[in-house]
């Protein structure tokens, strides 16, 4: 049994909603099909009056019921707390955090409706997994109702240096709520060393050596469980729409010459205006590369009311309309900027034909565009992956060219490396970083946390080993 903010009712195969089609998606419909699960979170929809909806049968022969959310419980716990409060402040930008009382009343308000309208259907050997930064307190609001069952979380955000996370006025409590689970999910070893960090120094709790923690009178576990994609699947996809219509025209408006990508939700994390700024180093420094390249952007829109997210976006239109401005030809524009998401097929096609994919967040919990542009590459002429040191991924992902986002002279440099690569680096790089993808596959990310699962909710289990 999963429970999430939001429940993805299409097939993310086909959806052009980076949300719906996203990374937590597709794994967690893999995961479920094969264990006949239910998913339970939020329709999408807004209500006054709101519903439970199902449960209902999905295709993949997994069920799914959903909640709407009253338009003030979408304004206070959603768009408020999860997102203007703890999205910053997880991803160490606590100066962007905007913090009120009420929209904290709504958060914690909303995760108590949840867990109300999810304890009828739940079952006495159900192991419950939830997701992410909007639901902290669900595991302590279950225990308080009573229910024994196994409990795991999974944090799909980076967790913040333990003074940063203080900057949350509620830190303590959301903590508290949250260790009431068996089992806390990271996306890395840096994430849970500074987990670990907030436990002993914030918490006054104590962290052993086995993974085993004890806090607000509570043990649990806490381990590393990268989140991974299906890469076999994912290259079958890339190499059947690698010649779409989308590619070709793609492919004509690049005048052919080498394609820069970057794909992302629109979000200040992702570090969009540092990369186009890069990119107009590179146009600056190597103006024999101007016309043999160019760089297209895809960012699909992404919580679009919010202020810094308005922000941004006209941020990046100011920058790219400079950079076109700047460097055009009649015949050649050197930036491409789509505001638009595009159906998970096309994007995989999109990706195989990238000479390099520019992946430069700022914060990134994991960041699966990364793994999905390595699975999508042709073997005989793969492409080059730029990777930001703070992605998670590029704690696996060590053969990309990792680079600082924030040194746009750096990441130019580069860019150049990565557009005159030999064949023969670009291929001992891609094996490298496919080996890992293929031994770290998302079967073996939702498997080996439900087998960690299954040990930390019995008292007597051993403690995982690695
Ligand atoms: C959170 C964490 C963590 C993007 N544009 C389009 C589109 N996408 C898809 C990508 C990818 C997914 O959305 C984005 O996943 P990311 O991992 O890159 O980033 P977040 O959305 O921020 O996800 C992140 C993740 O959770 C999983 O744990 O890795 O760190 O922030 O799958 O392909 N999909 C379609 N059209 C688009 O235009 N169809």
């Amino acid at each position: 049994m999963v429970i999430s903010n939001r429940v993805a009712r299409a097939d993310p195969r086909t959806t052009e909603d980076a949300g719906a089609s996203g990374g937590l998606a597709v794994a967690v419909r893999e995961a479920l099909s094969e264990t006949a699960g239910l998913w339970f979170g939020w329709s999408g929809q807004l209500s006054e009056t709101p519903a439970l909806h199902g449960p209902e049968m999905q295709p993949g022969g997994y069920r799914i019921a959903t909640v709407d959310l009253t338009p003030a419980d979408h304004r206070g716990y959603y768009n408020g707390y999860a997102n203007e409060a703890l999205w910053p402040v997880l991803h160490s930008a606590p100066h962007l955090m905007h913090h009120d009382a009420d929209r904290y009343t709504a958060y914690r308000s909303v995760n108590r409706q949840f867990v109300d309208r999810l304890l009828p259907l739940l079952h006495p050997d159900d192991m419950i997994w939830i997701h992410d930064y909007h639901l902290l307190p669900a595991a302590e609001e279950l225990r308080r109702r009573g229910l024994r069952n196994p409990i795991g979380f999974f944090l799909h955000t980076p967790f913040p240096a333990a003074d940063a996370f203080a900057a949350l006025p509620e830190h303590r409590a959301l903590v508290e709520g949250l260790v009431h689970a068996d089992l806390i999910g990271f996306q890395t070893a840096s994430d849970l060393r500074a987990f670990q960090d907030y436990i002993r120094w914030e918490a006054g709790g104590s962290v052993s050596m086995d993974g085993r923690m004890e806090a607000f009178g509570r043990h649990f576990r806490a381990s590393v469980f990268p989140i991974s994609i299906d890469p076999a699947a994912f290259a079958l996809t890339a190499e059947r729409n690698a010649d779409s219509d989308y590619c070709l025209k793609l492919a004509r408006g690049t005048g052919r010459g080498a394609l820069l990508l970057g794909v992302d939700r629109l979000d200040y994390t992702k570090g969009l205006p540092h990369r186009m700024l890069a990119y107009e180093r590179l146009l600056e420094l190597q103006p024999d590369l101007r016309r043999r390249m160019a760089f297209v952007q895809i960012a699909s829109q992404s919580r679009s009311k919010l202020p810094e997210y308005v922000a941004i976006r006209r941020e990046l239109e100011e920058i790219s309309g400079r950079i076109n401005g700047r460097f055009s030809e009649p015949d050649w524009t050197p930036l491409r900027y789509i505001n638009r998401g595009i159906p998970r097929e096309t994007l995989a096609g999109v990706l195989r034909m990238a000479r390099m994919a520019v992946v430069t967040p700022l914060h990134d919990g994991m960041n699966l565009v990364a793994k999905e542009y390595v699975a999508a590459q042709n073997p005989e002429d793969p492409g080059v992956l730029m990777l930001s040191r703070f992605a998670g991924a590029a704690q696996e992902l060590d053969a990309a060219l990792i680079v600082n986002p924030l040194d746009h002279d750096e990441t130019a440099r580069r860019m150049h490396q990565g557009l005159t690569m030999s064949l023969e680096e670009r291929r001992e790089r891609w094996e490298a970083m496919m080996a890992v993808l293929s031994a770290n596959d998302v079967s073996r990310w939702w498997r080996s946390f439900v087998r960690a699962l299954a040990d930390a909710a019995n008292p007597t289990a051993q403690p995982p080993t690695g």
